[in-house]
């Protein structure tokens, strides 16, 4: 039943031919790319076929309504089984910026360039790259986390901005998951954090299909998956059969009903050709079927053996009769409640745009804070949490908190109407991720797609912990904020478990993520003023526990130099300096020590800050060579973290006085010295380094 046969199909006829559709264009994109994973899409297809056609509150004319209910592949890997709906759906096409609505999001051509160079439809579904892709996936366990904060962001947005008569925010977040999302450990503390915060407009369907990459799922995995969520507060619900519609239905429908609890649909599926009775081998194992195979599939469907992505009539005309019509009339509905809003509540209404483009309210830096020259000086970590209550004022949508470490991270918001978030009361800007970093990390990303400007704390070191969300942020080009402290052995008594080492090398390694180790309070409040502007970088924000001095500015160089990443902070009064000392953070405070030293001796030396490499990296070749001139050779670089990495700015003469091991638990006075990060120290480098340059 194809093609010219439509106008006298059943509305179950019409059901079983999209679903076949889809499951023939995920075989077809799978065998013509000799890569992928047919399976899952195969077994998925009546299970996200009912909720697309049904129940999606999706205009797939607007993909950018902020609106609409969101779906998240989180078994990535089954991705052409998206980018099927996506075509067979027409959803548009959108700009970079999320705005000009262009073409199709995904074309047919694009189903035939699956996992190609350039194509629109890469091996896992990526943010930013295709329209419709509410967040990259592919890591297993990502998806499902991110989901938690887009549930997170829906609950803010409607508590923040709806008044009565004018739910401005209503959207629901549906996430479909495989066994590997649920072996994840990221995976869990999503789960316990939404049923903590009792997400109700969050709905994961679990594609129980008994079956990983490896063999049977039984082989590592059995423990009840109903049970365990049923103990973290979730509502869970049984499919048996993927393929019965009816009861996926009822299933989400049963979601819609639930209001105070996520709910967790388990469908029993059968991974392949999607049926109890006919089992292929290869899909299990996310492997293309074989030309022998996709004949024996599609044969099994009804479909023309020979026939490669066909589409036949009446397909996407179905799409367009339910989820289109459906979608396109709700959003206008809503365009109209949103006018009319936008009248009695203006102000609000601005907020949302501003939101939406991710543009800061006029005001946003207004009342931050300077600090006055103090030897003794601050921790960065006070002055930034000071920065941060002081802008948290004037932009209502930077919210975020920390995985129990608030107090130390001093990332609480405390002024005046600063609430908590937490469940049945979501209008709070302060958040407690409890002690799940990583789930934090991936709920920071699912808030800032969803247009939150989320931050983030935890200790410096414990960032390994969340790194492949930091990764995700980064690859996304999502502007979430970390606020990492207790940054080196400097935070003393905890000793080498607490202490990072290797974290800045690392970090700083990673593309797109924008570093800043700022050296003094007023550092701190350029290197937020620069964070609050990214739109397309997520940022960490690296703190001291130690206070440190604060810079008088008229006797050094002015902090705004934080924009370049790397600048003069003191030099001498007249000609080349015979060596450079490099530092960040509080390192350069030992460097100003040393130069003052040098400068009582009479020796020409020059203090560079270089709070970011990364920012650093982007200035022109002439500021790079203004800072650090090719003819001074003479270099020293002193950061109490791994050595990796400063080779690239000290140069063959010079040297680094870093972390060679892990640190050590003692005071931190004891920790320096042992270390060497003493002004004596770094004077015995310098007078090397001169030396070596000669
Ligand atoms: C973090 C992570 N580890 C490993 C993989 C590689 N991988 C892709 S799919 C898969 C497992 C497939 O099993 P399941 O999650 O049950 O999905 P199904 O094959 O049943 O669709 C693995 C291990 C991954 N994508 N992400
Ligand atoms: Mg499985």
């Amino acid at each position: 039943m194809v093609a010219s046969e439509q106008t006298l199909l059943t509305g179950q006829e019409l059901n079983t031919l999209t679903i076949n559709t889809i499951r023939t264009l995920a075989i077809d994109g799978v065998q013509k790319a000799n890569s992928g994973h047919p399976g899952a899409p195969m077994g998925l297809a009546p299970v996200a076929y009912v909720l697309w056609q049904q129940f999606l509150r999706y205009d797939p004319e607007e993909p950018t309504w902020p609106n609409r209910d969101r779906f998240v592949l989180s078994a990535g890997h089954a991705s052409m089984l998206l980018y099927a709906l996506l075509y067979l759906t027409g959803v548009r096409g959108v700009s970079p910026e999320y705005e000009r609505l262009s073409e199709f999001a995904v074309t047919l051509d694009d189903l035939k360039k699956f996992r190609q160079l350039d194509s629109r439809t890469p091996g896992h579904p990526e943010y930013r790259l295709t329209a419709g892709i509410e967040t990259t996936t592919g890591p297993l366990g990502q998806g499902i986390g991110n989901s938690v904060g887009m549930a997170i962001a829906a609950k803010w947005q409607a508590a923040h901005f709806n008044r009565p008569g004018f739910d401005v925010f209503d959207y629901k977040v549906y996430s479909i998951c495989s066994d590997g999302d649920l072996m994840e450990g990221v995976g869990s503390e999503a789960a316990s954090l939404a049923g903590h915060l009792q997400l109700s407009n969050l709905c994961w369907i679990y594609d129980s299909n008994h079956v990983t990459l490896d063999g049977p799922a039984a082989w590592s995995f059995s423990e009840d998956v109903g049970a365990r969520f049923r103990g973290y507060g979730w509502n869970v619900l049984h499919v048996t059969d993927a393929n019965d519609l009816d009861a996926l239905g009822r299933a989400y429908a049963n979601f819609l009903a639930t209001r105070d609890r996520p709910t967790l649909v388990i469908v029993n599926s059968h991974i392949g050709y999607g049926s109890p009775h006919k089992q292929d081998t290869n899909a299990a194992h996310g492997e293309p079927l074989g030309e022998e195979e996709v004949r024996l599939a599609k044969k099994f469907y009804g479909w023309p053996e020979d026939a490669k992505f066909l589409v036949p009539d009446g397909v996407r005309e179905h799409f367009q009769q339910g989820m289109g019509k459906r979608g396109a009339g709700l959003r206008e509905q809503w365009g109209k409640l949103f006018a009319a809003y936008s009248q009695q509540y203006p102000e609000l209404a601005e907020q949302i745009h501003r939101m939406q483009h991710r543009e800061l309210p006029s005001g946003w830096d207004k009342n931050l804070p300077t600090f006055p020259a103090d030897p003794k000086g601050v921790a960065t970590r006070d002055s930034a949490g000071k920065v941060l209550n002081a802008i948290a004022q004037n932009v209502p949508w930077l919210i975020g908190g920390s995985a129990d470490l608030a107090t130390s991270n001093k990332t609480a918001l405390k002024f005046e109407g600063a609430k908590d978030f937490e469940a049945g009361s979501y209008d709070g800007s302060n958040f407690h991720f409890g002690i799940r970093e990583h789930g934090m990390g991936a709920a920071l990303n699912g808030m800032a797609v969803s247009k939150i400007r989320p931050f983030g704390g935890t200790f410096f070191n414990f960032s390994d912990y969340m790194r492949p969300s930091i990764r995700l942020a980064a690859l996304m080009e999502i502007p979430v904020i970390y606020v990492f402290t207790h940054d080196s052995i400097g935070l003393g008594e905890d000793g080498p478990t607490h202490q990072p080492i290797e974290q800045l090398a690392s970090l700083r390694a990673m593309p797109g993520l924008v570093l800043l180790r700022p050296a003094d309070a007023n550092e701190v409040v350029e290197s937020w003023k620069i964070i609050l502007q990214l739109q397309n970088q997520p940022a960490a924000l690296v703190l001291t526990r130690q206070a440190v001095p604060t810079y008088d500015r008229t006797q050094y160089g002015p902090a705004a130099g934080v924009k370049q990443g790397a600048y003069i902070l003191a030099d001498p009064p007249d000609g080349q300096p015979s060596v450079i000392l490099m530092g960040t953070g509080s390192e350069v405070s030992l460097c100003v020590s040393a130069f003052e030293q040098l400068k009582a001796e009479g020796i020409k030396a020059r203090v560079v800050s270089m709070p970011s490499w990364d920012l650093f990296e982007k200035q022109s070749e002439a500021y790079k060579a203004q800072v650090f001139p090719p003819s001074v050779g003479a270099r020293v670089a002193v950061e109490m973290a791994s050595t990796f990495g400063w080779a690239r700015y000290v140069g063959p003469a010079g040297l680094v006085v870093g972390m060679h091991r892990f640190g050590a638990s003692a005071p931190i006075k004891d920790l320096q010295k042992k270390f060497g990060f003493t002004t004596e120290n770094v004077l015995a480098a310098a007078r090397e380094a001169i030396a070596r340059a000669k």
